[in-house]
């Protein structure tokens, strides 16, 4: 089964990231996986050329230290493979204005920004080559980025249809809880590294103590009866999903364990704390290793290029180039 999946160096990850997404990769990093640190859609972001660079590197650190072995699985940073901005273009060439517009998170993201970039348009097309380059059957990502796998899978067929079979159709693979973790401050949007929200957002490499305190400051509600319910009670069952996925169970029953909101953010926060400190230590010491790092991203490279060369020409090729 391949695999592959992506994670922005736009800012330190959180635990969204971490639930929704790096969790996952780990578990299934035994397969025939391909995971990237995309800097290429970092560019739709204003990030200093020098802070994207450490950010590309701490990201990389911080998978290491989540548990990817890289002699297990292909890791590798995006743009140390050209195939993924050439095919890119190609892709582009096959999708229409009409259904980028259409994104859901192109039109939250564009509502924020003034002047825009157009790669913020044309990001889910770069994510397209990127998924359809390595022909992955599974991308394991977090809800957020369903629609944009539901792209991609639109771009494979019509490419198909129309050139002739090159592509893999792929398939999006969510965790069943905690798929879209929501930020403790504002439980109606999701936890996310670029808006700038830091009491609502757990970062991987928070300490302990920053951790508790957000846990304890996290928005609930007044009604103070434990119960999972989205549309009711987000603040709260977007704790007991936090739990949850940490947890392996259902969401409910979690909550049939709670009486008082304060003992169900006590284990909230020793769970994450739990995951995320040995994570962050052993981030510590790989960070120091930055010679080690930059090998770790050549052999990934020299990986992913030999099965995204073959891949890149098929597709030129079928277009008439
Ligand atoms: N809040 C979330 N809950 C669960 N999963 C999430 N993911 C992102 N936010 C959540 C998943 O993490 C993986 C990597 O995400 P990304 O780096 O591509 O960034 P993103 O999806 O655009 O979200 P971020 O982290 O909030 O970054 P910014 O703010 O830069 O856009 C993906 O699999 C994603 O689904």
């Amino acid at each position: 089964m391949r695999i592959l999946s992506g994670i922005q160096p736009s800012g330190v990850g959180h635990l969204g990231n971490y639930l929704g997404a790096i969790r996952q990769w780990v578990s299934a990093q035994d397969a025939d996986a391909y995971y990237a640190v995309v800097d290429l859609h970092s560019l739709t972001l204003d990030i200093p050329p020098d802070r994207l660079r450490v950010q590309t590197l701490d990201t990389l650190a911080i998978l290491v230290a989540a548990g990817l072995d890289p002699e297990q699985c292909t890791l590798f940073i995006q743009s140390h493979v050209p195939y993924h901005a050439q095919l890119n273009w190609l892709l582009e060439c096959v999708a229409s204005y009409g259904e980028l517009t259409r994104m859901t998170q192109f039109k939250e993201k564009s509502g924020r920004q003034e002047g825009y970039r157009v790669g913020l348009l044309t990001y889910p097309v770069l994510m397209a080559a990127d998924i359809l380059l390595y022909r992955a059957e599974q991308v394991p990502v977090g809800d957020d980025q369903r629609q944009h796998l539901e792209l991609a899978r639109n771009i494979a067929e019509r490419f198909n249809n129309r050139y002739g079979e090159v592509f893999t159709v792929p398939e999006a693979v969510a965790p069943p809880f905690a798929a879209r973790v929501m930020d403790l401050q504002d439980p109606s949007r999701k936890m996310s590294k670029s808006l700038n929200s830091p009491l609502g957002t757990i970062y991987v490499l928070d300490e302990p103590d920053e951790i508790v305190r957000k846990v304890k400051k996290a928005v609930t509600d007044t009604d103070g009866e434990v119960r999972y319910d989205r549309d009711d009670k987000p603040g709260l069952s977007n704790l007991l999903e936090i739990l949850a996925s940490l947890s392996d169970e259902a969401p409910e029953s979690v909550a049939a364990r709670y009486q008082r909101y304060g003992d169900l953010k006590s284990d909230v926060a020793e769970a994450v704390v739990g995951a995320l400190e040995p994570l962050r230590l052993r981030f510590l010491d790989i960070r120091e290793d930055e010679t080690l790092l930059r090998q770790v991203a050549t052999r990934g490279a020299d990986k992913a290029v030999a099965t995204a060369e073959p891949l890149y020409r098929a597709a030129a090729e079928a277009m008439g180039l």
